[in-house]
């Protein structure tokens, strides 16, 4: 049946969840065997295995902070979301966070700080990180916000907190746009869906910061536009590779190699794949097929499950999954909350 848009939000957030805590065993394996990937799901299937709970990652961590300061503030508030990184890092540092941005969450934490943009811009030599931390934590922005300009614009801010390098900032608006436009059921075009995020990025990465960053890194211009063609293209062919994926769009750390990669995740399980069980719906062959590309698995499969739970909805999520993973629960009343906040704007398209 339609799916409904409260259980878009909540699905997004809690496949989201879901993709951190299953992806964890993952992380930076070369690629994965296919049945290891279903073996560690069938075990996460089963609720009697006894090993415990699935911890979840900074990815998941960071996106909490975000979505209850963007709850508190009743918007952006880039003080308090700063504030809420560092706090959040302080009391529980062990939670996998890439070795540059610790330095970031550290300095952000000191009172004496105005501008809280600065210890970002900082990072790497002054060129800021094009790590995938902001595109990994934007989902919240695309459910607080209702236009497509407001969910470009803050995804980018709330990024710029940690990420100053346009290309891990723009990572964050290419995602945080792909959640944006699965809950609005984008997705059942799949082709409209890649032709609009191709022409929104088009836009984004005509900017001088984009242009310089992609100069002063060696990269082609419209880097992110340059992949979403590749996706395009990979996606239009009956048969590809774990191996021509990762080689033609990456598995990696930087937002580049992981953002365009969980977008073609997400519209190649749009159908039934082979080597994937026919029982499974398309948002549990999403986070699979994410598992065996290898690589920064946790976050290319919490990206994935972003895009893929806001178009499938809750119900798409197995129980036994939910059930599984540490914190789904608070991510689905932090969904709830702000699909209320969503539903007390008026409609700004
Ligand atoms: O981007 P970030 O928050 O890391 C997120 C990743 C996710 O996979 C999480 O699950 C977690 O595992 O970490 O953290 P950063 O430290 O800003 O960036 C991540 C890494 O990317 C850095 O530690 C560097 O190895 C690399 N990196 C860079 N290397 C060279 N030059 C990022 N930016 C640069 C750069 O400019
Ligand atoms: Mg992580
Ligand atoms: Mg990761």
């Amino acid at each position: 049946g339609p799916v409904s848009t409260l259980s878009r939000f909540r699905g997004a957030l809690v496949a989201a969840v879901v993709g951190d805590c299953i992806g964890g065993e993952f992380e930076g394996a070369e690629d994965v065997p296919l049945d290891r990937v279903l073996q560690h799901l069938s075990g996460v299937e089963d609720e009697s295995r006894g090993d415990g709970i699935l911890q979840y990652s900074d990815d998941t961590a960071m996106m909490r902070c975000v979505a209850d300061s963007l709850l508190t503030r009743v918007g952006f508030d880039e003080q308090d979301m700063a504030r809420s990184f560092a706090k959040e890092y302080s009391l529980a540092p062990g939670r996998g966070y890439g070795s540059g941005v610790i330095q970031v969450l550290r300095k952000l934490a000191s009172p004496q700080l105005s501008d809280v943009f600065q210890p970002a811009r900082a990072q790497f030599g002054g060129r800021g990180s094009f790590g995938n931390g902001g595109a990994m934590r934007v989902a919240p922005f695309a459910l607080a916000f209702r236009s497509a300009a407001e969910v470009r614009k803050y995804s980018r801010l709330g990024a710029m907190l940690t990420h100053s390098c346009s290309l891990g900032y723009n990572g964050a608006v290419l995602q945080g746009l792909a959640v944006h436009l699965s809950l609005q059921g984008a997705l059942s075009l799949p082709q409209e869906f890649i032709n609009r995020l191709i022409s929104e990025m088009e836009v984004v990465e005509k900017e001088d910061s984009a242009q310089r960053d992609a100069k002063a890194l060696n990269l082609a211009e419209f880097p992110y536009c340059t992949r979403l063609h590749r996706v395009k293209e990979l996606i239009e062919r009956s048969s590809v590779s774990v191996e021509e994926v990762i080689s033609e769009l990456g598995n990696g750390i930087a937002a580049l190699q992981s953002v365009p990669t969980a977008i073609f995740c997400v519209l190649h399980c749009l159908e039934p794949r082979e080597g994937l069980p026919e029982r499974y719906g398309g948002l549990e062959r999403t986070i699979a097929y994410s598992l065996a590309l290898g690589g920064d698995t946790d976050t290319i499969a919490c990206m994935a499950g972003a895009i893929a739970g806001a178009h499938y909805g809750i119900e798409a999520v197995p129980r036994s999954w939910q059930m599984s993973c540490e914190g789904v629960e608070e991510a689905d009343h932090l969904a709830k909350r702000l699909y209320k906040l969503y539903q007390s704007q008026s409609s700004g398209d």
